[in-house]
């Protein structure tokens, strides 16, 4: 068939709109059309060629939310007509990670999807005969997409597709840093460091689980607001204060419970672990440096009772934990309408790249 699709040709370009053939689903496959996607920083990280594991052409895009079309032989769990969310983080329930009760890293189709490929080696998208790739496993930047049953998570049918495909990264990732990976206490100190799209699902996590203080740290007072509404106490404008760490030490009384890096620059990765309490702080890095890029600290840090950490779509297990989430978001629990600042076509995509690199957006969404 064919599908609607901005295609990446290359690094640093803007994105094509064209007619691209799509194979159907394999064994073990499904064909899914997609309603909604979100444009995440992570696309833009691919597309500036900053990404190790980015490769061109390929169709970008991992945070949707569509509608199954149809199935391949020996799918079991969804059947046409079921509402998904694509999982890049996928969870067959029977490799050593997904049964490791640490991880959220299932490893089942882990090399292929990292090649761009399906798990037979090959892919489902082409243009006069040349294979494209796909992206972390997903590829919602296309109307229609192939993905392997064991990267979709199902969900309820009354849920809006242009709220929940967020679910598919930013809002898993931000909570789940929170609740699944970091497990943080009522009553603690908690600093976010960037307030974007994951800074503020962090902030929105936090305030659920009872955080006493949520301080923000950015260098953009624009961000202020929409982070006060969703449970920032304080906030710390990183370039008006003297030594970002020393402040932060000080706006505590020793330093925080929890702090979350959502930028990806290796200076505030840092900045966030060393203003951890002694004794107990524990810093999670959710920010995705770029390639080769390495962190530091000096060791005593972590003999003094700091611990660096690290999280992957918040730590959750899509299949599992996804449809969960979905339902905190209709019960009225989580608040995504607010973080979607920008609807466009699937024409205007780049535009939602330029708003991102301008930072006048939180999300934006791409509708079919
Ligand atoms: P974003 O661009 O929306 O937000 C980044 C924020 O950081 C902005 O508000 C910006 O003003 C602020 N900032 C930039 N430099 C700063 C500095 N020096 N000090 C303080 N603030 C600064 O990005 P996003 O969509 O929120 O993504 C954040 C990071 O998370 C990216 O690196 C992305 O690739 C990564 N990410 C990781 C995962 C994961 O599973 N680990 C999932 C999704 C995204
Ligand atoms: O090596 O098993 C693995 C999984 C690596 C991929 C994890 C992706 C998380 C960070 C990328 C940002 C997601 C949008
Ligand atoms: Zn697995």
């Amino acid at each position: 068939m064919k599908t609607r699709a901005a295609v990446a040709f290359g690094a640093a370009k803007p994105l094509e709109i064209v007619d691209v053939d799509l194979e159907g689903p394999k064994a073990g496959e499904v064909l899914v059309e997609i309603m909604a996607t979100g444009v995440c920083h992570t696309d833009a990280f691919t597309l500036s060629g900053d990404d190790p594991e980015g490769a061109f052409p390929a169709i970008l895009g991992h945070e949707g939310a569509g509608v199954v079309v149809d199935i391949g032989p020996g799918v079991s769990s969804v059947k046409p007509g079921d509402h998904v969310i694509p999982l890049y983080t996928p969870e067959c329930r029977q490799c050593d990670f997904c049964l490791h009760p640490k991880t959220n890293l299932c490893q089942a189709i882990r090399e292929t999807q990292g090649r761009g490929v399906m798990p037979d080696g090959s892919s489902r998208f082409s243009i006069d005969g040349e294979p494209i790739l796909h992206y972390m496993g997903c590829s919602t930047f296309s109307n229609y997409t192939v993905l392997p049953e064991i990267a979709l998570a199902k969900v309820r049918d009354d849920a809006p597709f242009d709220k929940i495909c967020y679910i598919g990264c930013g809002v898993t990732t931000g909570i789940g840093a929170v609740a699944f990976t970091m497990k943080v206490e009522p009553g603690s100190t908690v600093a976010v460091f960037g307030l974007g799209g994951i800074g503020l699902n962090v902030i929105q996590g936090a305030k659920m689980v009872g955080a006493a203080k949520i301080i923000g740290v950015d260098i953009n007072p624009s961000k202020v607001p929409l982070a006060k509404q969703f449970g920032m106490t304080d906030f710390v404008n990183a370039n008006e204060v003297e030594d970002v760490v020393d402040h932060l030490i000080q706006l505590t009384g020793g330093g925080v419970d929890y702090s979350f890096e959502c930028i990806g620059n290796v200076t505030t990765m840092r900045q966030a672990l060393e203003c951890c309490h002694k004794g107990w702080g524990e810093s999670c890095i959710i920010g995705v440096a770029g390639a080769g890029q390495e962190i530091s600290t000096r060791p005593f840090q972590l003999v003094t009772g700091r611990s660096w950490r690290g999280t992957a779509f918040g730590g959750a297990r899509g299949r599992t934990d996804v449809p969960k989430i979905v339902d905190w978001y209709m019960e009225g629990r989580i608040n995504i309408d607010d973080l979607i600042t920008h609807t466009m076509p699937l024409d205007k995509i780049n535009n939602a790249f330029d708003l991102m690199h301008q930072g006048k957006s939180i999300r934006s969404v791409v509708l079919y």
